[in-house]
C-alpha cells in the first residue's frame, strides 16, 4: 500500500482534477474521483450519468478535469462503457474505462444496465460513489439511503433498509467486488488499483461511502470524521471479494468483533439528517450492523 507522502505526490504528478471545481465545500465524492483517478494515473476514460459529478467537472473554460468523460443519461453509462471498451480492446489499447456514477444512477435508475454489463462480463471499473441520496436534485432518497435518514422525499426518516448493491454483485459473481471509504484514501487507491491491472478485461464494482455535507446536514469540518465513525462503528464494513471470496479490509477488520466497535450513537449524533431519530429505529440499525456483517461472514 502506498504511503500517505507517495499518494500525495502521486497526486500532484497525475493532477487528474483542478482545484476549485464545483464541488460543495468537504464534498467526499470529489475527493474520492480525484483519488481514484490518481490511481489510474489518469489512463482513464470515464462514462458519468446524470449527477452532482455531471456538475463539479465544470464546462468550457471552467473544465476541472485531466480525463476524457463522456456523460450519458441515467441508465446508458454500462452500454456505452462496453462500446468504449470493446474499441479500445480492438485498437490494442490498455486505457481503463471507468463508469464513474452515484447511488440512484446504479442502485435504482442503472441497475439493470449495470447488472447487464456485468453479465456479459464487459471490460469495465463501475465505480459507485454513494453519497446516500439523489443529491444533485436536491437530497431525494435513493435505494441507497439508510434507514432512519432524512431527505427531502423521506422527512420523518426512512422506514426501510438500504439495498446493498456491493452484496448483489457477489451475488452476480463478479470477478472483484470491494467496498471503500473516501475517509481512508491508501485503502481507496490500493483497491483502484488492483481492480485494474489484477482484474483487467472483466467487470469490476467499487463502491465508495463518499459524506455529502449539504445532503446529509453535517459541517463541512466533519465530513471525514463522518467516514471514520462510519468505520469505527462498523455501520460501513471495508472489504473485497474476489470471486465471491471475501476478505475485511484492515481498516475495518477488528471491528468483525462488535465489542470493539463504537456506539452507533457517536456517528448519529453529527449528522443533522439523523436529528430526533426514534430510538426504535436506532435499534434497528444497530440490528442492521450485525445483520450485515453474518451475512459478509459467509462470504468469507
Ligand atoms: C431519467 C432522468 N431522471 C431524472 C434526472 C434528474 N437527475 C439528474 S442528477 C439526479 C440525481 C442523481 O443521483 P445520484 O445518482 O445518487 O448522484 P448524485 O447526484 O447524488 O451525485 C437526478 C434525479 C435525469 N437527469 N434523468
Ligand atoms: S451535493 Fe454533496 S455530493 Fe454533490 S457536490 Fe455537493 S457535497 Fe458533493
Ligand atoms: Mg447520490
Amino acid at each position: 500500500m502506498v504511503s500517505t507522502k507517495e499518494l500525495v505526490n502521486i497526486e500532484l504528478e497525475v493532477k487528474a482534477i483542478e482545484k476549485g471545481n464545483l464541488a460543495c465545500p468537504g464534498c467526499q465524492l470529489n475527493l474520492s474521483f480525484k483519488h481514484a483517478l490518481s490511481a489510474l494515473k489518469g489512463d482513464a476514460i470515464v462514462v458519468v450519468p446524470a449527477c452532482c459529478t455531471s456538475v463539479i467537472q465544470g464546462a468550457g473554460q471552467g473544465y476541472g478535469m485531466h480525463v476524457p468523460i463522456f456523460n450519458t443519461a441515467f441508465a446508458s453509462a454500462p452500454p456505452v462503457a462496453s462500446g468504449i471498451a470493446r474499441k479500445l480492446k480492438r485498437d490494442g489499447k490498455k486505457t481503463t474505462v471507468v463508469v464513474w456514477a452515484g447511488d440512484g444512477g446504479t442502485a435504482d435508475i442503472g441497475f439493470g444496465s449495470m447488472s447487464g454489463a456485468a453479465e456479459r462480463d464487459e471490460n469495465i471499473l463501475y465505480v459507485m460513489y454513494d453519497n446516500q441520496g439523489y443529491q444533485n436534485t436536491g437530497n431525494q432518497k435513493s435505494g441507497a439511503t439508510p434507514r432512519g435518514a432524512k431527505t427531502s422525499t423521506t422527512p420523518h426518516g426512512k422506514k426501510s433498509r438500504r439495498k446493498d448493491i456491493a452484496r448483489m454483485m457477489m451475488a452476480q459473481e463478479v470477478s472483484y467486488v470491494a467496498t471503500a471509504n473516501a475517509s481512508y484514501p491508501q485503502d481507496l487507491f490500493a483497491k483502484i488499483e488492483r481492480a485494474a491491472t489484477e482484474f483487467a478485461g472483466h467487470f469490476r464494482f467499487i463502491q465508495i461511502y463518499s459524506p455529502c455535507p449539504p445532503g446529509w446536514n453535517i459541517d463541512t469540518k466533519d465530513s471525514v470524521l463522518v467516514g471514520e465513525l462510519a468505520n469505527n462503528t462498523g455501520y460501513w464494513p471495508l472489504y473485497e471479494a474476489v470471486n465471491g471470496k471475501l476478505e475485511f479490509s484492515r481498516p475495518s477488520r477488528r471491528f468483525n468483533d462488535p465489542a470493539k466497535r463504537k456506539p452507533l450513537a457517536d456517528y448519529l449524533k453529527i449528522q443533522g439528517r439523523f436529528r430526533n431519530i426514534d430510538p426504535e429505529i436506532v435499534k434497528q440499525m444497530e440490528e442492521d450492523i450485525e445483520h450485515e456483517w453474518s451475512i459478509l461472514r459467509k462470504f468469507m
